[in-house]
C-alpha cells in the first residue's frame, strides 16, 4: 500500500502529500477517526489530529507517528514538519481542502509549492479485495433483511419520516453500525423526485412508494432501492414499473468487466427512451460503492470509466413522471470477467401492499 502511495507522490513530483479525505486516510493508514490528516513522504508517515483522537490514531494507524495539533492548529503543525524535512513541495487534495485551509497552509509555507491533486488516491480504492467484498456483501444483506421487515410497517396513514426512522432502526438492530446515507422514502407525487427528502406526508392508498437506503458494515456501504405500490397498482404504474425492471434486468444480464460506463448506461437508457420516457430518466445508471457511498467508476451518459473485475457498481435506472410519480429499482453488483454477481437479493416483481 505505502509503495503505491510513494509511486503516486513520485508521479505528482511532490516531496510529500497531505491526505484529507477520511476514506482515503482510513484505506491507506488504518486510522478510522473522522478528523485528521495523513502526511506521507519518503521518510515519514504521520497522522495529524487533535486530542480527542490521539489514542485511537495510535492504535489504528500502525507504523505512523501521531502528532497532536494541540493549540497551534493544522497549518502551523504541518508546516513545522515540512520545514524540518526541508521539503520544497507538498501535494494536497484539491477537492477536500477548503480555500480557508489552503490559505492558512500557504501563509505558513510561503517558500513551498503546494501542488493540487485529485482522484489518484480514490483510484487506489476502486478494485476491491475479497475482504472488502465480503463486507459490502454483508452490508447489502442487511439491506435485504431490512426491506423484508419494513414491508410490515407500511400502511396508509404512516408518514414518510416514520418509515425512514424505522428503516434506520431495522438496519442498526440487524448488524449495521450506521447508515450510509439518509434513507429516501418518497410516496405518491414525491416519488417523481429522485432524491426526495422524507416528509410528514402520510402514505396513501394508491401511492407509488420508493425506498432507497443503505447501511455500513465494517465501514463499507450498502445501497439499494425498491419501489412498491400501496394498494392495487394502476395500469400506468404497472407499465412504468415493468419498463424500469426490463431496463435493469437487461443491464444485469449484459454487464461485465471491461465495459465502458456510458455503454452500460446505454443498455438501460435505450429501453426507457424507446418506451416513450425520454426526459424521465435524468440521472446516471449507477456508481461504485465502497467506504464511501458514491465512488468511481460510474455508469452514466458520458462516463468513460472502464469497469474492472472486482469493482462494484449500482444498477439503478428510474422513470420519473411529473405530477404522477416515479419508479427506481437499484441493485448493487460486483463485476466479474463474464458478468456480475448481484449482492442484492430482495424481490423485484411489483409488490402491491
Ligand atoms: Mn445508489
Amino acid at each position: 500500500m505505502i509503495q503505491k502511495v510513494l509511486d503516486i507522490i513520485k508521479g505528482l513530483q511532490c516531496d510529500a502529500i497531505l491526505i484529507s479525505n477520511r476514506h482515503s486516510v482510513r484505506y491507506i493508514t488504518g486510522y478510522r477517526g473522522d478528523t485528521g490528516y495523513a502526511y506521507i513522504s519518503q521518510n515519514r508517515k504521520i497522522i495529524f489530529t487533535d486530542f480527542r483522537y490521539i489514542y485511537q490514531a495510535q492504535a489504528e494507524a500502525v507504523g505512523y507517528e501521531v502528532i497532536d495539533i494541540a493549540n497551534d492548529g493544522y497549518a502551523k503543525t504541518i508546516a513545522k514538519v515540512v520545514v524540518e524535512e526541508n521539503n520544497k513541495s507538498l501535494g494536497f487534495e484539491e477537492e477536500e481542502v477548503s480555500f480557508a485551509e489552503y490559505s492558512k497552509l500557504k501563509k505558513e509555507l510561503e517558500d513551498v509549492t503546494l501542488i493540487p491533486y485529485h482522484g489518484e488516491l480514490a483510484s487506489l480504492r476502486m478494485v476491491k479485495t475479497s475482504e472488502e467484498l465480503s463486507f459490502l456483501k454483508e452490508a447489502e444483506h442487511i439491506g435485504d433483511i431490512t426491506f423484508s421487515k419494513i414491508l410490515d410497517e407500511i400502511k396508509p396513514g404512516v408518514t414518510e419520516i416514520e418509515i425512514a426512522a424505522k428503516l434506520e432502526y431495522i438496519m442498526k438492530t440487524n448488524g449495521a453500525e450506521g447508515i450510509s446515507f439518509d434513507p429516501i422514502v418518497a410516496s405518491g407525487l414525491n416519488s417523481s423526485m429522485p432524491h426526495a427528502v422524507p416528509s410528514r406526508k402520510k402514505i396513501e392508498k394508491g401511492d407509488l412508494l420508493t425506498l432507497d437506503f443503505g447501511c455500513k458494515y465494517n465501514g463499507y456501504c450498502s445501497d439499494m432501492t425498491r419501489t412498491i405500490v400501496v394498494g392495487k397498482a394502476s395500469e400506468k404504474q404497472k407499465e412504468i414499473y415493468q419498463t424500469v425492471l426490463e431496463a435493469q434486468m437487461a443491464v444485469l444480464n449484459q454487464v461485465k468487466a471491461g465495459m465502458v460506463g456510458r455503454d452500460i448506461d446505454k443498455i438501460a437508457r435505450d429501453i426507457i427512451y424507446k418506451a416513450g420516457y425520454e426526459g424521465c430518466f435524468g440521472h446516471g445508471l449507477g456508481h461504485s460503492v465502497g467506504l464511501f457511498i458514491h465512488e468511481s467508476p460510474r455508469a452514466s451518459l458520458k462516463s468513460e470509466d472502464i469497469v474492472l473485475e472486482n469493482m462494484t457498481l449500482t444498477v439503478e435506472p428510474g422513470i420519473y413522471v411529473k405530477d404522477f410519480g416515479g419508479v427506481r429499482i437499484e441493485d448493487m453488483i460486483v463485476l466479474t470477467k463474464d458478468g456480475c454477481i448481484n449482492f442484492t437479493n430482495s424481490p423485484k416483481e411489483l409488490i402491491e401492499l
